[in-house]
């Protein structure tokens, strides 16, 4: 199996956790979208929107993080995403905000503050990133401390679940941007994200990240 896509994109940063977790080997081609990577022409007949994380598996090709997610999950026996209705449920709710609101929130501190100027060699919109950072990042975290299960030190159940993934792979471009969770304002949030980080599978990834993000 191959996963397109840069490791510091939250989509593909979960989709490589998530075999890492299961233990599913797959090669890297570590394609940046917005340049001259689109042209690939092995992504681009993975990847027809040119979007990252892309696919490519015996022949079969597959586009988007949740997507490559539940077709591995498939393949290999569900293991990550819980088969009881509710917590699957809660589960894609969280895989889901993270990929959406939660996504649009840190990406915002991430794309200004390092991708634009480390990769694309101009200048980020600092007004957005700051935005983010003192208003929309904290309002969110306020509605998240709230979801944080008090008796788990996970998101979902008692185990590791794609909801922890995903959310807990957004907050590493928060991180890469220069912002940590306030431990003394939201708590729960910091102490979940710290054992999320701190299994191996995170560890190994936010280690070569930062070697590639400065
Ligand atoms: N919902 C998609 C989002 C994928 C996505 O937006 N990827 C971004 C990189 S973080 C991308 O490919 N951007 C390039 C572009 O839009 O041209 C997923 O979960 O995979």
């Amino acid at each position: 199996m191959k996963i397109f896509g840069a490791a510091l994109s939250p989509f593909v940063r979960k989709v490589m956790v998530y075999c890492a977790e299961r233990e599913i080997a797959f090669d890297h081609a570590p394609i940046f979208p917005m340049g001259p990577d689109a042209e690939n022409p092995e992504f681009k007949a993975a990847s027809p929107m040119a979007k990252i994380p892309a696919m490519e598996d015996e022949g079969y090709t597959l586009v988007d993080s949740s997507a490559i997610i539940h077709y591995l999950e498939a393949k290999h026996g569900s293991a990550l995403i819980p088969d009881d209705a509710k917590a699957r449920g809660t589960a894609i709710y969280f895989d889901e905000i993270a990929d959406t609101v939660f996504a649009g929130a840190t990406g915002a501190v991430f794309f200004n503050r390092v991708v634009a100027p480390k990769f694309m060699g101009r200048e980020g919109d600092t007004v957005a990133a700051d935005l983010a950072e003192n208003e929309t990042i904290p309002a969110l975290l306020e509605k998240l401390e709230a979801q944080i299960p008090q008796d788990s030190d996970f998101l979902v159940g008692d185990a590791l679940t794609i909801a922890d993934i995903s959310m807990a792979g957004g907050f590493v471009n928060m991180k890469h941007g220069g912002i940590l969770v306030d431990e003394a304002k939201f708590p729960r949030t910091a102490n979940w994200l710290a054992g999320i980080w701190a299994r191996p599978s995170f560890a190994a990834q936010i280690a070569m990240e930062e070697k590639i993000a400065g």
